[in-house]
């Protein structure tokens, strides 16, 4: 199952986008709290041979903040040590990815997506790099075997360890694992076909319909992204316009909109996180027609593991 071999530290692989952070002090402050709690959380040890990864997709002026943000947890630590490179006591190691280079490799592969998942060409979500998780699997070496990809805007309840605990839960086929939607925005945008189909279960709540999914937490099984001849296939650029005219799907929400039409036609590529690793507080589809249905998309039971703040929503203390 994982990389440990007796030589070598095993390494938990974990993305973030933090992008355009330089006049975005709400962004930054998600970030903070996001970082902080993962780190006050994590179990995984430099001690015990174990090392937590971070990788951040950043600009150049992006990077600075990230750096000063990460620097603050340090201070809090053991950190007294002078004439020694403060790099070498990090609990954690850090890799700082740029996004225009990360694109040229990305933007062949997730082109056909972004014609169909995003607002327009100049769109925010139309950046080829809100696609990366699809293209993952190509971008980073073959050494990288899973990466868990997290937006900023979560705070952490639990141990990120557990999430990757979660990749041996996966089933032969499954090579995402992601948690549903938790507002009616697939009810919203499938209408048509839903129309089309009456009794179908796209866009239908859970525990028996299929709502689609939300991107804030991923876990990428890279490599049984690079195995599997279906994931591939499915890339192609006619195959995500023949399925986006199937379903009269046009989205603008990136990775998670294409995520969510690849369900509908082949669910065994996803392993449904629970709902309570990805609690998305977003009620904005509430007041907008759907108040009889929202909170059969919206329940949630069990104690949360991980807040997701999406849409600028406050996140609870505790
Ligand atoms: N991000 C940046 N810089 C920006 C804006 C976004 O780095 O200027 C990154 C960051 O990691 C952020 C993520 O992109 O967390 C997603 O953007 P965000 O504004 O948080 O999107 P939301 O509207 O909160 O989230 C919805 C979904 C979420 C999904 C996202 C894009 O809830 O799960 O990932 O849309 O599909």
């Amino acid at each position: 199952d994982s990389e440990k071999d007796d030589s070598q530290e095993v390494e938990y692989h974990v993305l973030q986008m933090f992008t355009k952070a330089g006049n975005n002090r709400g962004l930054i402050d998600k970030f903070k709290l996001c970082f902080n709690s993962m780190m006050q959380k994590s179990t995984i040890r430099p001690d015990r041979g174990e090392i937590l990864h971070l990788h951040l997709v950043s600009d150049p002026d992006s990077r600075p903040i990230a750096e000063g943000i990460v620097g603050t947890w340090l201070q809090k630590g053991l950190l007294k040590v002078r004439y020694v490179s403060i790099m070498a006591f990090l609990p954690f190691q850090l890799s700082f990815h740029d996004p225009a280079e990360l694109t040229e490799t990305l933007y062949p592969i997730v082109q056909p997506m972004q014609e169909k998942f995003s607002a327009g060409a100049k769109s925010y979500y139309g950046d080829s790099i809100f696609f990366l998780s699809v293209g993952m699997h190509q971008v980073f070496p073959a050494e990288t075997k899973r990466i868990v990809q997290l937006d900023c805007d979560l705070k952490f309840r639990s141990d990120v360890r557990e999430l990757f605990e979660m990749f041996d839960r996966f089933e032969s086929g499954n090579v995402i694992g992601i948690a549903q939607e938790q507002q009616p925005v697939y009810r919203h945008t499938f209408w048509q076909y839903r129309n089309e189909h009456k009794g179908t279960k796209v866009g239908d709540p859970p525990p028996d319909g299929q709502p689609g999914f939300n991107s804030g937490v991923l876990l990428l099984d890279l490599d049984r992204m690079r195995e599997s001849g279906l994931y591939n296939s499915l890339l192609d650029g006619n195959v995500v316009r023949n399925m986006s005219e199937e379903f009269h799907f046009k989205g603008h929400l990136g990775d998670q909109d294409y995520f969510t039409l690849l369900s509908y036609r082949y669910p065994q590529l996803f392993h449904v996180l629970p709902c309570t690793w990805n609690r998305q507080l977003c009620t904005w589809w509430r007041d907008k027609g759907y108040q009889e249905v929202f909170d059969f998309y919206n329940d949630c039971a069990g104690e949360v593991n991980i807040y997701h703040g999406n849409c600028n929503t406050p996140i609870p203390d505790g």
